[in-house]
């Protein structure tokens, strides 16, 4: 029945841990529940891989009507930030008032709702009341930094100086030392973008989450309770939403997993925006190799890939890139990871723990050994952690220079991890648990179905 199919405008914000989730999103809305979509597109992006990911999807999916929104000049001199993406979503949100004739246009159908990412939330919302448009948030991370996001302000606001942790209600006590070191600043870019979005949460009229209920059942539980904030809308898992055919790129290079022994290859990829020291991605390689397993290792040498280049010999050093490449495959390159992680030959991934790298690790059943770089991967960390997929090594540093670990403890730490059967265990209930809760009565599609009756009424 064509009356009851909703038209949803989606948004996504910079980054391809952003960019991916959205586009799997609406990959799902089309596919599996019929909805009519418009992708609404930044332009410029940052990176190379956001546009290339882009095109592939839209000539994928030639019924979604795609729209751009073209910045204003921006002057990044005007921000307290020097992440070019943190300065991307800035540039956004100054542009913020350009989306209202660009939501009116869409009119045939009209739009039944807009999805947003949470870092445009509060500067998007503000266009979407004025239009009397519900507003969906899509939160990225997990359901644990949602909790954190959505209570931060209630942190500030109290008298009490946080010690060595803090309780948010209906969750364990979270460290001290797992938020963003950002955060501590508060005249900075980041968190004064953190703590709107987290302000105008409750004005929203539900937020969509990549996570799924096993995973995260305490935390999901607190936050739809109105445990940890009063009055928040809806909070519902979707997740893991499912990697897609319009992201497959097969390199050639990858066929060299075909040849090693089943789980016996571990994936190393702290993910598209950590570019590591030079120090520590020696420390890394000297790791790697004296771990004594054959691994696959995807290197960034700088935060945005257009800039990347140098080759590997410089990035290692002649006789480190020997070494590495007698042992495993090393990449200066976007490779398919999704292809990697379910690839038989892998058996464990060392990440930084991106939550669309954690949610990709659970839906292949691998084992992660954590390391943390920086914003809400050491909250992530702790969810993996406790989920029981994957273990962090505690005093490893955040990866920004000022620690750096060295290839010997690296390199036993990835032994102990690849040579644990429990974890191994562990990772495959993770697997049938995220493969269960996207079945078509699973928890996440009866989200997602809930989303739609939402948006029809
Ligand atoms: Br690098 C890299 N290939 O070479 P996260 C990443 N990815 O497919 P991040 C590739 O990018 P945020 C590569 O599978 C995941 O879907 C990967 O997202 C894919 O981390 C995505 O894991 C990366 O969330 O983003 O990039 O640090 O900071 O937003 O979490």
């Amino acid at each position: 029945d064509s009356d009851n199919i909703p038209h949803i405008a989606l948004l996504p914000s910079s980054g391809m841990g952003h960019l991916t989730p959205f586009l799997r999103l609406a990959a799902s809305l089309v596919t599996n529940h019929n909805c009519k979509l418009t992708l609404i597109t930044i332009q410029p992006t940052v990176s190379l891989s956001e546009s290339q990911l882009i095109s592939r999807f839209l000539s994928s999916f030639p019924q979604i009507t795609p729209k751009e929104f073209h910045l204003l000049p921006f002057d990044p001199s005007t921000a307290n930030s020097k992440d070019p993406f943190f300065l991307h979503i800035e540039a956004i949100r100054r542009s913020a008032h350009l989306l209202s004739p660009l939501l009116s246009s869409l009119s045939s159908p009209p739009l039944s709702a807009l999805v947003t990412d949470i870092t445009l939330a509060s500067a998007f919302l503000r266009v979407t009341s004025q239009l009397h448009l519900p507003n969906y948030i899509l939160f990225t991370a997990s359901a644990k930094m949602l909790s954190l996001c959505a209570y931060f302000p209630t942190i500030l606001e109290s008298s009490t100086e946080i010690d060595e942790s803090f309780q948010i209600p209906g969750s364990s006590p979270m460290p001290k030392s797992w938020v963003p070191p950002v955060l501590f600043d508060l005249s900075s870019l980041f968190t004064t973008q953190f703590i709107e979005n987290s302000c105008i949460m409750v004005e929203s009229n539900g937020i969509l989450i990549n996570t799924f209920e096993s995973l995260e059942r305490e935390t999901l539980e607190a936050l739809n309770d109105g445990k940890v904030v009063d009055g928040l809308p809806p909070v519902i898992p979707i997740g893991p939403l499912v990697p897609c055919e319009f992201e497959k790129s097969t390199s050639p290079k990858l066929k060299w997993l075909d040849g090693e022994q089943n789980g016996s290859v571990v994936y190393v990829s702290f993910g598209s925006r950590t570019a590591m020291c030079r120090e520590q991605i020696r420390e890394l390689g000297v790791g790697l190799v004296r771990s004594g397993c054959r691994f696959v290792w995807v290197l960034k040498d700088k935060e945005v890939d257009r800039e990347e280049e140098e080759n590997l010999e410089v990035v290692l050093g002649n006789e480190l890139m020997e070494g590495v490449k007698e042992k495993g495959l090393v990449l200066k390159e976007w490779v398919d990871q999704v292809e990697i992680l379910g690839h038989p030959s892998v058996g464990g991934f060392v990440s930084h723990c991106g939550w669309n790298s954690v949610t990709e690790a659970a839906w292949h059943g691998v084992p992660i050994l954590a390391w943390p770089q920086l914003g809400d991967q050491r909250v992530n960390a702790a969810v993996v952690e406790n989920s029981g997929f994957g273990v962090c090594v505690k005093n490893w540093g955040w990866g920004d220079g000022g620690v750096i670990v060295k290839g010997e403890e690296i390199g036993e730490m990835i032994r102990e991890m690849m040579s644990d059967e429990g974890l191994r265990l562990r990772a495959a209930h993770a697997r049938d648990e995220a493969r269960k809760a996207k079945e078509v009565d699973g928890s996440s599609e009866k989200g997602l179905s809930r989303v739609i009756e939402l948006c029809n009424k």
